[in-house]
């Protein structure tokens, strides 16, 4: 047995030399030291043994034993180290490399123009107000005294939902809402999209964007609208803007004007940029019509005030000198990247 003993000591040593991977070694484990493994095999003729010979043979097989397993340990130890070395270096990263390039978004240039629009407002003490998309035919038409033969509430050029119901055409009947909610002194402008049943080409859309503003208060003049307004278009233009204003008609302002400034490219001379006129349209405004203010229930007798509404679209065009408004709804990187 002795000899058996000895035999297993070496064959395990050398099949353990030479074990690649911790479960090749599992395997070693299992054979030598294994409940059905050679070592445990040798153990059970014990039993043959003289009661002399059992404890010299016991502790030789215990030696035998501790012998294999230590070598088992160092071996697991070994493997264990170069697996976690092994993934440290698979897991480490260069910090010197150069990082990869992220898009940055814009914002979009009817934003662009929006938002300096709005701080011009802010600054004057104007609150911002929003309203529905789709409105009632009273908010949109009724109440801002556009009759029923008005050529505004054609069905060519509103998109109707049903008899009553309808897509906004301006803005005008947010500030309507205002109205009927709020006392004066009001002093708003609303933003939004807006609908018309337009073809689409380089200046007409069946959706673009109108800024208006009131602003109702006891004894406000056409001398508050003209200074707020020329003041708005030195603000948006720089200190040396010059406007005009020019009667003109709406059914909800009495009377009505439209402003223009002088033509920047040509001071007024007449070029290609203002065709020939010296003058560029930028809004249109009036004195609220008393029919109005009453339809909101605000007394005309007590109140009185202005109301202003310019198109979005132009005057961004115009400022970058962009041909056709197709291209604000296109989405394409390389115009949105030129602002
Ligand atoms: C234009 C002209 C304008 C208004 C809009 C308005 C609103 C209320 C009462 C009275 Cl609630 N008026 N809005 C007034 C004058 C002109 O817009 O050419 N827009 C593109």
């Amino acid at each position: 047995m002795k000899e058996q003993l000895k035999n297993v000591a070496i064959s395990a040593q050398q099949a353990l030399e030479s074990v690649k991977d911790q479960q090749e070694l599992e395997a070693l484990r299992v054979r030598f030291l294994g409940k059905k493994g050679e070592l445990t095999a040798i153990l059970k003729q014990m039993g043959s043994l003289s009661p002399e010979e059992r404890p010299v043979i016991g502790q030789l097989a215990n030696e035998t034993r501790a012998q294999i397993e230590a070598v088992i340990a160092e071996k697991s130890a070994q493997f264990k180290s170069a697996t976690a070395s092994e993934k440290l270096r698979k897991e480490t990263i260069d910090v010197t490399m150069p990082g990869s390039k992220k898009a940055m978004g814009k914002k979009h240039p009817l934003n662009l123009v929006l938002d300096e629009i709005k701080e011009i407002f802010l600054g004057m003490g104007f609150d911002v107000a929003e309203g529905p998309e789709v409105e009632l035919d009273y908010y949109n038409f009724e109440a801002l005294n556009i009759p029923k033969d008005h050529p505004a509430r054609d069905t060519q050029d509103t998109f109707y939902i049903t008899d009553n119901i309808l897509l906004r055409t301006q803005t005008s009947p947010v500030q309507v809402r205002t109205m009927e909610k709020q006392k004066p002194p009001i002093r708003v402008i609303s933003p939004g999209r807006v609908f018309r049943s337009d073809a689409v080409d380089a200046t007409h859309s069946p959706v673009f964007h109108q800024i208006e503003g009131l602003v109702v208060d006891k004894g406000v003049t056409m001398g508050d609208l003209k200074g707020t307004l020329a003041d708005f278009a030195k603000r948006l233009y720089g200190e040396d803007a010059v406007v005009r204003f020019r009667p003109h008609h709406f059914p909800f302002t009495e009377p009505s004007a439209e402003m223009d400034t002088m033509c920047f490219n040509c001071g007024g001379k007449g070029c290609r940029l203002c065709k020939g006129e010296g003058w560029i349209e930028i809004l249109g405004c009036g004195m609220v019509h008393p029919k109005v203010l009453a339809n909101c229930g605000i007394d005309p007798e007590e109140y009185s005030g202005f109301a202003f509404g310019m198109g979005l679209e132009r005057l961004v065009m115009r400022r970058f000198n962009i041909d056709d408004l197709r291209l604000f709804y296109e989405n394409d990187q390389r115009f949105l990247d030129q602002f």
